[in-house]
This record gives structure tokens, sequence and C-alpha cells, in this order.
């Protein structure tokens, strides 16, 4: 019998480890974290949310974070863990956690396509889709970051199940994408910002990528995006690009950011985090603590503004 894999922050779990971790982090913090399954994926694995925030009788204003949404992005879910942590270790210390977590809750969904990030464990690690079948296709899976409905299939998508960006057959026809939006709608009016974790380009990117149109709240995106990446360089360096997602990598429809800025939580973003191309998606553990300190003064720089808004 070989033993369960012990879970680490600076390591890339595999989800039994991470759905271990998040049981016991649920259960051994009960003042702080709450949990609850908003749906099983494709395969039947539950899709595991947790909620973070000093428990208030009243619905609280609410950040939505997802990490795991490609399955090969293994910094992503590492990241969505070292947050979690970092937000239960630094509550009543950091001044502005505990803020945050008394005025706020913070959701966070450790990994959204849990199929493909088991497959890009198990068998190809460089998977990126979901793992659903379609009958008349030998290819598995859609992207389920062209799957969300915003200008869906429209640009930068192909309606090819064998693509790497097959954007499904209708929008939501990916039950992981599915139980995202159900969850995000029903508590739209507390969800103030949504925030969605990718790898790899250093970039922090904002609506929209279905359309060179410029959002509505386009400058003060901006100006949010400009201060977390600053943020985020003044402690090791590492340099970020800010933009619009078409202007800034290329045009892609079906995108969750731009869904969820369309359904109205302004401020929406998706972060890619390192490298630049060298690593790549094998983005090597060693780069795990260092990344994740790094994002964790943009997401709370975004958040301290979130809260003040
Ligand atoms: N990049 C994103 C992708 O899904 C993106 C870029 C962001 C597209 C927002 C659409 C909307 O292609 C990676 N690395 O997945
Ligand atoms: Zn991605």
């Amino acid at each position: 019998i070989s033993p369960k894999e012990l879970h680490s922050y600076t390591k890339y779990n595999t989800w039994d480890t991470i759905l271990s971790w998040i049981n016991s982090i649920a259960s051994s913090n009960p003042s702080l974290v709450s949990k609850q399954v908003i749906g099983n994926t494709f395969e039947g694995r539950p899709m595991t949310l947790l909620k973070l925030g000093k428990s208030s009788g009243t619905t609280k204003p609410s950040i939505f974070l997802d990490c795991g949404i490609h399955a090969r992005e293994w910094i992503s879910p590492a990241f969505c863990q070292w947050f979690v942590k970092e937000a239960l270790e630094t509550y009543g210390s950091d001044s502005q956690m505990t803020s945050l977590l008394d005025q706020m809750d913070v959701y966070v969904l450790p990994v959204i396509n849990i199929d493909g990030y088991e497959y890009s464990h198990t068998t190809n690690r460089m998977w990126r889709k979901t793992r659903s079948k379609l009958s008349g296709s030998s290819c598995l899976g859609a992207d389920p970051n062209r799957n969300f409905d915003a200008g869906w299939c429209t640009v930068g998508a192909s309606s090819n199940p064998c693509s790497e960006t097959f954007c499904g057959s209708t929008p939501e026809s990916e039950i992981e994408v599915k139980h995202v939006a159900d969850f995000i709608r029903k508590n739209k009016s507390s969800i103030k910002a949504y925030l969605t974790i990718h790898s790899y380009s250093q970039l922090l990117l904002f609506p929209y990528s279905y359309s060179y149109n410029l959002a509505a709240d386009h400058s003060e995106l901006m100006s949010v995006a400009q201060g977390a990446s600053a943020a985020l360089t003044s402690l090791y360096g590492t340099r970020y690009t800010s933009g619009p997602g078409a202007s800034t990598i290329y045009l892609a429809a079906g995108g969750s950011d731009d869904w969820a800025y369309d359904l109205g939580v302004k401020y929406s973003y998706t972060f890619e985090l390192r490298d630049t191309g060298y690593h790549g998606f094998l983005l090597p553990e060693s780069q795990i603590k260092p990344t994740c300190e790094e994002t964790m003064l943009a997401v709370k720089y975004i958040a301290a503004h979130v809260q003040k808004n």
C-alpha cells in the first residue's frame, strides 16, 4: 500500500491531494472558511469552492477567484492554494487581509477543469481542454476558455472538436463552465470582481478579448491593472504587460473574463503568470513560491481597489 502523497504549497499537487487539502483546510478553519460543491465535472469529480471571510449575518460583497481552467497551466492551481494559505496565515496580522476578509468574502475555486488537470498528470502533460465526449468525434474535450457565452465561437476559436481551441457544441456545453457560470449568475449581486488565473506570458488582461472594442470601464480597468502590475514587479522585478486581451495577445471569444464583465462584474481580470516562454507551461517547482508571492501583491492591489469602490 503506497501512502497518499503529502500536500505541499511548493509542489504541483495532484487533484486527490488538492481535494484532501481542501477538506482539511476547511475543517481546520471553521470561522474563516466554508466549502461547497458547485457541481461535478464531466468525469464526476466534485468542483469544490472555498469561501474565505469572516462570517456575518448578511451577504457580503465578494471576489471570485478561479484557477486551473486549462489543464497544463499547473502554476495556476498552485496559486489558488497559495492564496488560501496566505489569507488564513495573515488574517489578524496583515491589516489589509484582515479588513478584506472582515468586509468581503473571497470565493476560491482551486481547479475548474479537474478532469483535464488529472489527465495532464497521468497521461499527457500538455493537455489543455476538458475531457468531455462528443458523439460523432473521436477527439475529446473543449476549450473551457472558449466555451463561455461571450461572442461565442465568433473569433479566435474553432468549431473543430479536434482543435485545441474548440469552443464546444454550444455555449456552456462544458459542464464545468456551466457550473461556474451558474454560481456567478446566482451570486451576481454580491460578486464585485472576477479573477481568473492562467499561464504563461506575464500579462494582466481585461475585457475585451472577443472584440477590439474598449470596455466601458477601460480607463479604470487599465489603471488598476497597471497599479497591480507595478506591485507585482516591486518584489522580484518580474515584468508584466497590462491591457485588453484582444490587443494585448489575441482576439478570442468565449473567455470567462469577457463573460463575467458583460454580466456586470466590473473588475474582471485574467492573469497570465510566469514565465515568458523559457519554461512555458513546465515552470519548475522552484518558481512556485516567488511566482505566488509576487502574484499575491497584484491580487491584493486589485482587492483593495474593489473594496474601496
Ligand atoms: N491564454 C488565454 C486563452 O484562453 C485569453 C488568453 C484570456 C483568451 C481571456 C480569452 C480571454 O487563450 C491562455 N494561456 O490560456
Ligand atoms: Zn490558459
